[in-house]
């Protein structure tokens, strides 16, 4: 069994997901996708909290205050994957080990998405998947926990 937990992070309009625009993110919404963590969180061994918030600064905190009740993140940084250095440089501050997921294909859409600030301080990036995405990483995250023990 796992000891670990994970905090799970979603930015910016996550809110929405399921509310609006189904045939860019689809039908499932926050509440779904953070049910279908928590099962499989149980079935990993490990547990997941979950944060949503509009505000940079929020996500920043959260990043800060992580350790040592954390020890990994899982993160859709949604619109501020492509403009934030401050969550960059939070991720990067701490020593957490963090998964970059999305639920589009970034590289499939405007060029402005092709640019993660994120990406080169996160373990990887799943993108593409939907809601699967989700659980792609926190299967990644986990195991990545398990080999570092
Ligand atoms: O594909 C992803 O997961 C994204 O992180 C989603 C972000 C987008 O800015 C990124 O480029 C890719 C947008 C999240 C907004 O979600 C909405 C959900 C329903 C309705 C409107 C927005």
């Amino acid at each position: 069994m796992s000891p670990f937990s994970i905090l799970v992070l979603h930015g910016p309009n996550l809110n929405l997901l399921g509310q609006r625009e189904p045939s860019v993110y689809g039908s499932t919404t926050l509440a779904d996708i953070e049910s279908q963590l928590t099962t499989l969180a149980s079935q990993l061994g490990c547990q997941v909290t979950s944060l949503q918030s509009n505000h940079e600064g929020h996500l920043v905190d959260a990043i800060q205050n992580a350790a040592p009740q954390h020890q990994g993140l899982l993160i859709n940084a949604a619109a501020y994957t492509h403009t934030s250095v401050a969550i960059r440089d939070a991720l990067s501050a701490v020593s957490l080990p963090a998964v970059e997921v999305h639920l589009s294909n970034i590289y499939r859409r405007e060029a402005f998405r092709h640019h993660s600030y994120i990406a080169p301080v996160v373990i990887g990036q799943i993108s593409g998947f939907g809601a699967q995405s989700y659980a792609l990483g926190l299967q990644a995250l986990v195991h990545h926990l398990q080999n570092l023990s």
